[in-house]
Formats: structure tokens, C-alpha cells, sequence
């Protein structure tokens, strides 16, 4: 795919699709559409310009949206990655990473809080579990407003959670029981009660010039149409100052700004103050937001409709993110041969191989969130989560270039419980046979797995009674904003269980105790009811359970490298319901059988397979139909 040419309105689709931000913005838009990418494999659509989709579209496709394209495809000229037929090999490929969100861990002193002592207490747990390392999600002093990912200070430690005597400690045990541990890396924005934002407040050179800001004129109107994620403008005014500062997030997190190289200097000396304490990497916070367009010019409304917030097409990928990345690590990671897997919601397969290809020496991994929702779905919309559109997605990623590696993960501190979503809340009957479905695909694909505290056991989304029992900023201003614009409590509260992060952060379930073990005290957040059907307790001496699958699933990952660095085949493709596929390196091949449905459906006939043996199921026994969501493992012998 070629980069060089410069995009106009008379620019056709066909071109469009051969660059590769190009085919990535295509892709999202399908998606969001959801309108099958055979539409523009049409060879009539793709002779069709920028111009003839804006008459076709009767001006919906306006100016202002073909330039803003255009802008983003001609700023990306001349990314490319050098292509190579071999996997290198390293110890964060062949991880088992586990994350832990450290409030609604185990809490040791009865605050109702997660602490970093009981991390410490937890550890020979996720050592049986087979996890060999762990990304720990923040853990700074902050006000909470975003439950820590608004930074205070990114050198001492929230007091409730412990000391930064206890991280030494924790950092020191995980290294001595032979794991790894990445922290979380928050660097696109700061809590506005950072000491860089109270001296910007105060006009002291360089912080002045630290933040997103623009002059006030009294305060009227923001400097543009941006809107938070959070719900409402995404612009506080300062009145002292007369100025307007950005806050893509809560209006307590201030963007950064990174054309500042005093500010990127901060950074560089706070991330190498953490690397020289033993740390093995990051995960780096919506890291694909740190580059915002020249002169922060109005989102598009046709973008704004389809994506849900407005401006993101002028910061999800801007024009100095790829030289911000290789600072960044030239001056930090690569001092401490650290690891780093950046979060980059909006990013497509293209965008992220010019993120992590080895070639470019940015980032290692990444986390991108195509295949958490259903085309043309977002997090918040209330739906039954579509199975088989997850294959295609999945089948698209794992065909990123060698080179390029990627994570494996279906649940994290964002998004609701993957059973509930598939199944709905409460505790279905299929639920640990889906639950098992899911590992067996997270297990065996090609990239690093990332298993979200809980996941391993099935936990699922809580049924809040009440907006009283949500603590999430997110879910908060939606529902606020919700009766605002006039919706019933009922309505609003519907709305907001749907898709709310709480769902993910729920205490962990440990025993059939009060509170699921999590807590002597009175937890943060509500603890699931659901504690006394799932637990870690009631699944460790049950060999049939979904924990001792997850245990099983990662023992055979850890002894065969087919199934990390094998070949990705998908086979039996003209059975959609179900995911068939092989992974093969050098002589070992194994073919790994899913049936992505609720029901019995048949076997593929497989002809030509020759012998195979069963190594694992999540079914006993043999039968001549595939069961509900039955995923099996063997070996091609
Ligand atoms: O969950 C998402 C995609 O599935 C996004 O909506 C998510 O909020 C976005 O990717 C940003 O998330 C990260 O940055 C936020 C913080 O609230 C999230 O917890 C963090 O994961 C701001 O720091």
C-alpha cells in the first residue's frame, strides 16, 4: 500500500483503500455502520470520488468531512514499516498477563479499599493460575475523580492504598516468584490538583504551557465543538486567567500538552524514576490521543453522529503521535528494555502496525477494542454481543504483519463481564460453558493474552438496584445528562446499566463470605450478589470448573510454542456459526474447533485431517453434534 500520493476530493475510494490509513478509516466507518466490506470491493464503488459520495449522500458527506480525511491520510505520508518473515522471540510474547485493578482486589485493613498488601497476599494465587505477569492498573496519589487515572502525583502512592515502602515490597515478591509487573502509564492528561496544573493556574512559565489551552474572551463560547467522554463540553474556563483548558475525560483531567518539550522532558524523567525502581514496562493510558490537530479546529457532526463524541477524528492519530512514540521510548523504555502495550481506542489494523511493528521502535503492543462490540454497536448500547461477527474481527487482526504483535483480551477495567454481554446479566446456564469458550479462543490465537481479574472465574455484571450504587464518573454524568435531556429515572438508569465500567469493577469474588471475601469492611462499590454462586473458593477443588480450565488452557499454552508463535490458519470458513482454525509451527499443528452458538450444530466433516487427539474441551464425552459453545483443542498428529 502506497503512501506518497497527496488526497483531494477527486481522490477515489479505490485509492483511498490502498493507503493504509485510508483503509483503516474505511474499515472503522463500515463498522460503525455495519455495512459489509464487500460494498466497496465493488469495483463501480470504487472508482467512485470523494465528491460523488458527497452528491450520493446529498451533502451528508459535507466539505469539511472529505478535507478532514484527506488531512488525515496526506499528514501519514511516508509511515511505513519494513516487512520481515520472522517472529522474533521475547518474554512478553510468551506472557500470561493478568490485570489487576487494585480497588476491587483484596482489601487487608477492612477500608473497604483493595491494597496493595493484599496484592502481595494474592500473588501464590495468580502464581497457580499460571499468570507470569501482571499489569496493574494505577495505583498514584490521585483525587479519584476517574478512579486514579487523574494523576496527582505520579510519585507517591494513594495512601489507602499503601505506601510506596509496599510497592518496593510487592515489585520485589512478583520478581521473586519469577513474574513481571506493568504499571499504568497516564500521560495524555493530569488531575487538575497536579502541582504542573495549580502552577499553570498561576501563570509560572513553563507550566503555562503544559496543558491544552486556549484565550477565554469572557468565557462565552469554548474554543471548539469537542465533547467529553464524560458526558458535555469538553472545555473548563478558567475565569482568573480568562482561558479555556481541554479535558477530554472528566473535567478534573487536564490534557497535556505534548508539543511541550519541557513538559515531554518531565515525562521522560518521572517514566525513568519508575523504570529505575524494576519495573517491566507500561500500559500507556489512551496513548493515541497525545497529538491534537494544529489549531484544535471543530469536530465534523457526521463523524460526531457515527462515533458518539465530537473531534475525535483531530486527535485519535494526529500528526506528531509517531514522533512523540519514538522519543518517548529513544529516551525511556529503551534505557530499561521495557515493555509497553499502549491502549488505542479508534485505531485500526494499518494504524496499529505502524504503532508496534518492530521496525518502528514505538510501542510493543497494543489494546484495540474493534472486536469488544458488534458492528455497529458502541459500549453503551444495550444488545446481545454477536459471536460470529467477533470471528471476523478476530480473523482480521491475527493477519497483522510479522513483526506486528498484538494482545489477546475480551474483558478489562472499561467494559462489562464478556458472559453478560453475550448472555445477558444474571447466571445463565451456559454461562461457564461460554465462560470456556472464550479462554479456549483468548489461549490459543496469536498475541499475548491479557485475562481481567475475575474473568478466570466467570464473574459477571451486577444488577445495581440504584444510580445511588454507581461510583463511575462515566455512568454518573450519563445519567445526570440523561435526565437533563429529559429521561424518566427508570429510562436513565437502563441506559447506564447497560454499558457502565462498574460492571468490570465490582469487588473480586474470593468465597461465599460477606462480600465475596473481598473485604471485612464496607466495599467501595456494591459487591455482586452473585458472589455465593461464583468464587474462587467453590472452583478451586472443582475440577470441572472454569478456573481449573483457565489453568489448564494456560499450562499448555506455556509448553507449546506452536500455539504462541504457530501460524494462524482459519479453516472450515464456510461454516459460519462456527471458528475453526489451525496454529502451526514447524512440524507441531494443532486445530482448535468452536461452535460459536447456543445450539447443537453439526461436526465439520474436516476430510483430510488425517489423526488427532483430544487435549482439551469444555465438554466430557464425545458426541456426534458440536454442543453449545463446545471449543475443543488438538493435535494433528
Ligand atoms: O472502554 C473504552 C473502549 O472499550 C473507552 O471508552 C475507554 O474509556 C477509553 O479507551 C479510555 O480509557 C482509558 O482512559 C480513560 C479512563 O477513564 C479509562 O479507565 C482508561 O482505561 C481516561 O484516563
Amino acid at each position: 500500500m502506497t503512501m506518497k500520493q497527496s488526497f483531494n476530493k477527486n481522490s477515489t475510494i479505490k485509492q483511498i483503500l490502498n493507503h493504509p490509513i485510508g483503509n483503516d478509516i474505511i474499515d472503522r466507518l463500515l463498522l460503525k455502520l455495519n455495512v459489509n466490506k464487500i460494498l466497496v470491493d465493488n469495483i463501480l464503488v470504487q472508482q467512485l470520488t470523494l465528491t460523488h459520495l458527497k452528491l450520493l449522500s446529498f451533502h451528508y458527506i459535507n466539505d469539511d468531512f472529505i478535507n478532514t480525511i484527506c488531512d488525515l491520510l496526506n499528514q501519514s505520508a511516508g509511515e511505513t514499516i519494513i516487512p520481515t518473515n520472522v517472529e522474533s522471540r521475547a518474554w512478553w510474547k510468551e506472557a500470561i498477563f493478568y490485570q489487576i485493578y487494585p480497588r476491587s482486589f483484596f482489601d487487608t485493613d477492612g477500608d473497604g479499599l483493595g491494597d496493595l498488601s493484599g496484592i502481595i497476599k494474592k500473588l501464590p494465587y495468580l502464581q497457580q493460575l499460571g499468570v507470569t505477569a501482571i499489569w496493574l492498573s494505577p495505583i498514584y496519589d490521585s483525587p479519584m475523580d476517574d478512579m486514579g487515572y487523574d494523576i496527582r502525583d505520579y510519585k507517591k502512592i494513594f495512601s489507602p492504598f499503601g505506601t510506596m515502602e509496599q510497592f518496593d515490597q510487592l515489585l520485589d515478591e512478583v520478581h521473586r516468584l519469577g513474574m513481571r509487573l506493568i504499571m499504568d502509564l497516564i500521560v495524555n492528561h493530569t488531575s487538575d490538583e497536579h502541582d504542573w496544573f495549580t502552577r499553570a493556574l498561576h501563570g509560572e512559565v513553563p507550566y503555562t504551557d503544559f496543558y491544552i489551552s486556549k484565550p477565554g474572551d469572557g468565557g462565552k463560547i469554548p474554543p471548539n465543538n469537542w465533547t467529553s467522554f464524560f458526558s458535555g463540553s469538553g472545555w473548563n474556563y478558567d475565569e482568573k486567567q480568562d482561558k479555556w483548558y481541554l479535558h477530554l475525560f472528566s473535567k478534573k483531567q487536564m490534557d497535556l500538552n505534548w508539543e511541550s518539550e519541557a513538559l515531554r522532558q518531565q515525562i521522560y524523567e518521572m517514566v525513568n524514576w519508575w523504570l529505575a525502581k524494576g519495573i517491566d514496562g507500561f500500559r500507556l493510558d489512551v496513548i493515541n490521543y497525545i497529538s491534537k490537530q494544529a489549531g484544535l479546529p471543530n469536530g465534523n457532526e457526521v463523524i460526531a453522529k457515527l462515533v458518539g463524541y465530537c473531534g475525535i477524528e483531530h486527535y485519535f492519530y494526529g500528526r506528531y503521535l509517531h514522533n512523540y512514540l519514538r522519543e518517548l521510548r529513544l529516551k525511556t523504555f529503551e534505557v530499561y528494555n521495557a515493555v509497553t502495550v499502549g491502549e488505542i481506542p479508534g485505531c485500526g489494523v494499518n494504524m496499529s502496525e505502524l504503532l508496534v511493528h518492530e521496525s518502528r521502535k514505538e510501542l510493543d503492543m497494543i489494546f484495540s477494542f474493534d472486536h469488544l462490540e458488534s458492528p455497529g454497536k458502541s459500549r453503551l448500547d444495550d444488545y446481545a454481543f454477536d459471536l460470529i461477527a467477533l470471528k471476523d474481527i478476530l480473523i482480521k487482526w491475527q493477519g497483522m504483519e510479522k513483526g506486528a504483535w498484538n494482545t489477546l483480551f475480551f474483558e478489562n477495567h472499561d467494559n462489562q463481564r464478556m458472559i453478560s454481554k453475550v448472555l445477558g446479566n444474571g447466571n445463565h446456564p451456559l454461562r461457564f460453558a461460554l465462560g470456556k469458550m472464550l479462554a479456549v479462543i483468548q489461549l490459543t490465537l496469536k498475541g499475548t493474552p491479557f485475562i481481567f481479574q475475575g474473568e478466570e472465574i466467570g464473574m459477571i455484571n451486577c444488577d445495581f438496584p440504584s444510580i445511588d450504587e454507581f461510583r463511575d464518573i462515566e455512568s454518573l454524568n450519563l445519567y445526570a445528562s440523561l435526565i437533563q435531556g429529559g429521561a424518566s429515572k427508570e429510562d436513565a438508569l437502563k441506559e447506564v446499566l447497560a454499558g457502565s465500567r462498574d460492571h468490570a469493577r465490582t469487588p473480586f469474588q474470593w468465597d461465599s463470605t460477606a462480600n465475596g471475601g473481598f473485604s471485612t469492611g464496607t466495599p467501595w462499590l456494591m459487591a455482586n450478589p452473585d458472589y455465593n454462586i461464583c468464587n474462587v473458593a467453590n472452583q478451586q477443588n472443582d475440577p470441572s470448573s472454569l478456573l481449573n480450565f483457565y489453568k489448564k488452557l494456560i499450562a499448555l499454552r506455556k509448553e507449546n510454542d506452536a500455539l504462541i508463535y504457530g501460524e494462524f490458519n482459519p479453516t472450515n470458513g464456510h461454516r459460519y456459526n462456527l471458528f475453526c482454525y489451525y496454529r502451526i509451527l514447524e512440524s507441531k499443528k494443532y486445530y482448535i474447533e468452536i461452535n460459536l452458538t447456543q445450539k447443537n450444530v453439526l461436526k465439520p466433516l474436516n476430510l483430510g485431517m488425517g489423526q488427532r487427539k483430544l487435549l482439551i474441551s469444555n465438554y466430557d464425552g464425545d458426541s456426534f453434534m458440536l454442543r453449545p459453545y463446545e471449543a475443543s483443542i488438538f493435535l494433528c498428529q
